[in-house]
């Protein structure tokens, strides 16, 4: 039996159902997360928990328990489908009502849902790096709301797809803002660099512990918009996020990324990343 949580209880999968005028299903009217799973433990569990809450504020929805109950929840969650290594895939919505824009008037209760799923590590991609496509980004002007509203992504994604690439790097006429489902960087003489955490980007995990351990392993790292031709005349690149963790970029739009190989800072900050994964799980 597969568990999944929906409000509060703990449920076999197939009876988690959820009405058809749930407001996630009708409008994108939610936020969700996507957590790592190493070794049966959760990563980065406070800060994805705190940017749960981030988002859920910022379109004014309340959540309906504390973060400490949320996350003991999802401790049993991968307990009872005994997940080693995988994800947790969390979201909140505004809950069901009949169907109107504006937010309904009387008490709705939001309705959280959380899944597990295996999910190896990519260690193709970690090694080999990925292709990429560039796409004008045309998503709304809240790219820091992790919401449910994911159909730009879901269109350059799918244009990745189309152009055999495994991701499609987003920007805004000539400014590079992230993947689109990663952040992105660029290695230039030695220095990282990365878009700022504004409007315009998710604020990824994987893209914090990426800036810290630079700072900790004295690599310089800089978060400033960088151009297209920076990206293109850039010695390194590489994306992040909780699925990919660091993943070398070696192909964009059909060109080479430097030698088309992934390059020594890349590999450094991948080593780095994988200690801190250790640190908070364990051996993998
Ligand atoms: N930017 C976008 C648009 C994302 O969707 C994600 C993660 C990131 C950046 C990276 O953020 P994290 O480092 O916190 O993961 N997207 C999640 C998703 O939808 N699937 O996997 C991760």
């Amino acid at each position: 039996m597969e568990y999944t949580i929906l409000n509060g209880r703990m449920i076999n999968r197939p009876s988690a159902l959820v009405d058809i005028e749930d407001r996630g299903y009708q409008f994108g009217d939610g936020v969700y997360e996507v957590i790592r799973v190493y070794n049966g433990k959760m990563f980065a569990a406070k800060e994805h928990m705190e940017r749960f809450v981030k988002s859920s504020d910022s379109i004014g929805i309340k959540l309906p328990y504390t973060l400490e109950h949320i996350t003991n929840m999802l401790k049993d969650l991968i307990e009872r489908n005994s997940l080693r290594l995988g994800i947790i895939y969390m979201q909140i919505t505004r809950g069901t009502a009949p169907r109107n824009h504006a937010f309904p008037t009387h008490d709705v209760t939001p309705c959280l849902t959380a899944y597990t799923s295996e999910y190896p590590i990519p260690k193709t991609n970690l090694t080999a790096g990925v292709k990429t496509i560039l796409t004008e980004d045309i998503r709304w002007l809240r790219c820091d709301i992790k919401s449910l509203n994911l159909l730009g992504n879901v269109l350059a994604k799918q244009k990745a797809e189309e152009n055999d690439c495994y991701e499609a790097i987003q920007h805004r006429g000539e400014e590079v803002t992230e993947g689109s489902s990663s952040n992105v960087f660029i290695v230039k003489n030695g220095t990282v660099v990365t878009h700022e955490s504004n409007h315009l980007i998710l604020k990824g995990i994987t893209k914090e512990v990426i800036l810290r351990v630079c700072i900790e392993n004295n690599i310089h790292a800089e978060e400033r918009t960088f151009s297209i031709d920076e990206l293109k005349e850039a010695d390194e690149v590489f994306l992040s996020s909780t699925t990919s963790e660091v993943t070398p970029i070696v192909v964009i739009d059909g060109k080479n990324v430097g030698d088309g190989k992934p390059g020594p800072v890349t590999k450094k900050i991948q080593d780095l990343f994988r200690k801190e994964i250790e640190k908070q799980c364990g051996k993998l």
